[in-house]
């Protein structure tokens, strides 16, 4: 029977089926604030969860008005009218947070199918609450004026809150102006720089520098797409010569090293200006070992797996149905090694890779085939957003590699922590955002096209049955799932700001600068002869080709000890510009042995 209490009408001895209970209609007390809107909707309860938070766990309820959480605890006082959720047997843990979608991205002549009311609503269905997606400039377009048209479009539709990281697509000073607007007016703090899609989106290493130098000045981080574009438009021309058209074609153009080396460089580059770097898709053991290799240096280097490159792999490039094999076409590739999900799972689950996304960019069967012919035509992108808790979910906590509350960091909680909006997000605590989820670790389902919430008509998980269900989503403070029933409002999600300098990317670098900043050497100057140079730079050297015995060597160190070129003398050697440079070359020296007499011809050459 219900026992009624201050907090209201209660149901506690009978576990009644999971639903939203309304309360009874309560009188408010005299003192409740009457600015406080009394709808039912307005104020819930979460009752006889198991609040898990990245750092904890404790059985709890959660109280949540005005789309922010009131109360954690147990014998919480309510006010009338609230509903109650029922969580008894089930976890409550922060909204997903994807770090990486393209709702609706207009790429490679078409535009994504899954948009920002499609893509958010599945989201939601499976337990993200926020997602953050991309606005993409075309070379030479203002990165201002990109931002304010993905505005447009999300505003209207977005389910969820979403964020926004810009790309910098091309360099110039103006480019680096705008990046600063965007991080001081817009809430942008991460920009995306892409080393792959050659003749598109590619920068070059000079231009990455600049990138990365730029988002350390204004306290952005940096983030890449990792694979040398270079390699994979030689190969893919490669492939194409050979006939290979197919999506097997895509992953052999673009292989583990081809993106490990440019994760390796993006490291060295980023590190060598002192900018914090981000490699969003980690699709391969070797990128994900250079980050860890990076981080185990001390860089400041986080490392994003999606939920494709944990939940499935490459093998299916070689799959004899062509829709198969290029649904699963995106870059960098997923890869053939079938051991590639575990791995990659142990290093997020051990801390050596730090959030996941989705890179949820979703083409249909009849987009992927303008690259029927050619696989460098079929639109790069999968599907994730829906799947990826459940994803990581059974092959991360149900296969032991991981717990609860790690399972809330790297789906959540780092997210919000990395992009500077923690605790509003990531986390159930008073104050914070009742973006929430009642999770059934218990349930499972299969994973199917024929029942997803996205748009597209595939999906990589295809027949995966996995544990962990999102039975009730909060968002903003409405249940907005129900036992699986969506209740999504479009435009009901807001654009989220992510301040700069966030503390969990920024706190050590000015440390960092200032112990790491190298400093000169004070020593008397030096005072010997130095060599005079021509003008154009060079010592003039006779016809002869031999130096006037007065001339000092042309290398750019002091004479030896010997006051002349001796071959005896260790410290002459023959790299760096030779004197005889000027003169025509010769087909072969004959130098002699100052031993033996025999000729040294043809070693050095
Ligand atoms: O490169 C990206 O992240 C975008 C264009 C989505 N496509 C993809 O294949 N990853
Ligand atoms: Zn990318
Ligand atoms: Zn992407």
């Amino acid at each position: 029977m219900d026992a009624s209490s201050d907090e209201g009408v209660v149901t506690e001895e009978v576990v009644v089926p999971r639903r939203v209970r309304a309360r009874d209609a309560e009188p408010w007390d005299a003192h409740t604030p009457d600015t406080v809107d009394g709808s039912a909707q307005n104020r819930l309860l979460i009752k006889g969860g198991r609040v898990v938070n990245d750092d904890m766990m404790q059985d709890a309820d959660v109280y949540i008005e005005d789309g922010i959480i009131k109360q954690v605890g147990l014998n919480l006082h309510t006010p009338g009218g609230t509903r109650v959720v029922e969580a008894k047997g089930h976890l409550v843990i922060p909204g997903g947070i994807d770090t990486h979608t393209h709702m609706q991205l207009p790429f490679m002549g078409t535009f994504a199918v899954d948009d920002f009311y499609t893509g958010t609503r599945a989201a939601l269905a499976g337990g993200t609450t926020m997602i953050m997606d991309f606005a993409l400039p075309q070379r030479g377009e203002s990165l201002v004026e990109a931002y304010h048209r993905w505005r447009t479009w999300a505003d209207a539709k977005v389910c969820c809150d979403y964020a926004l990281h810009v790309g910098v697509t091309w360099w110039s000073d103006k480019v680096g102006e705008e990046m600063q607007e965007l991080t001081e007016e817009n809430g942008i703090n991460s920009f995306k720089m892409f080393m792959a899609y050659k003749d598109t989106w590619q920068l070059g290493d000079e231009d990455l520098l600049k990138s990365f130098k730029r988002c350390k000045e204004i306290g952005a981080l940096a983030q890449v797409h990792a694979e040398n574009g270079d390699i994979i438009k030689e190969n893919s021309r490669k492939m194409l010569a050979l006939g290979i058209t197919g999506p097997e074609g895509h992953e052999m153009c673009r292989s583990e090293e081809v993106e490990a080396e440019a994760t390796n460089r993006a490291c060295v580059l980023a590190n060598q200006v002192g900018c914090p770097l981000y490699i969003v898709h980690v699709m391969s053991k070797s990128a994900a070992d250079v980050v860890s290799s990076k981080r185990k240096q001390g860089h400041i280097v986080f490392g994003e797996p999606i939920a494709a490159s944990l939940g499935t792999n490459g093998t299916h490039y070689w799959h004899k149905c062509w829709r198969h094999a290029a649904a699963h076409v995106m870059g960098p590739p997923l890869r053939p090694d079938p051991d590639t999900p575990r791995y990659l799972m142990d290093l997020l689950a051990n801390g050596d890779l730090q959030t996941t996304g989705t890179d949820n960019c979703t083409f249909s069967a009849s987009q992927k085939a303008l690259g029927k012919d050619d696989f460098t035509k079929i639109p790069n992108g999968v599907n994730g957003v829906e799947d990826r808790m459940s994803v990581i979910w059974e092959k991360g906590v149900v296969s032991g590699k991981m717990d609860p509350c790690r399972f809330v960091a790297v789906t959540s909680t780092n997210a919000a922590k990395v992009f500077n909006i923690y605790p509003k997000k990531g986390r159930i605590a008073v104050g914070s955002d009742a973006d929430i989820v009642v999770w059934n670790p218990h349930a499972t389902r299969v994973i199917s096209a024929k029942t997803h919430h996205q748009a597209v008509d595939f999906n990589i998980f295809e027949g995966m049955e996995v544990h962990g269900i999102a039975d009730y989503v909060i968002c903003h403070g409405r249940v907005v799932v129900e036992e699986g029933e969506v209740r999504a409002v479009s435009g009901m999600g807001k654009f989220v700001p992510t301040p700069s300098h966030c503390p969990h990317v920024y706190g050590r670098v000015q440390e960092r600068d200032r112990t790491n900043a190298p400093c000169k050497v004070e020593r008397a100057p030096y005072d010997g002869p130095v060599t005079q140079l021509n003008g154009q730079g060079r010592v003039p050297v006779q016809e002869s080709g031999i130096m006037a015995a007065n001339q000092e060597t042309f290398y750019t160190r002091g004479p030896t000890r010997s006051g002349g070129v001796n071959l005896h003398d260790s410290s002459f050697h023959v790299s760096g510009w030779q004197r005889d440079d000027d003169v025509r070359p010769r087909t072969s020296i004959r130098l002699v042995s100052p031993h033996s007499g025999t000729s040294l011809q043809g070693i050095f050459w």
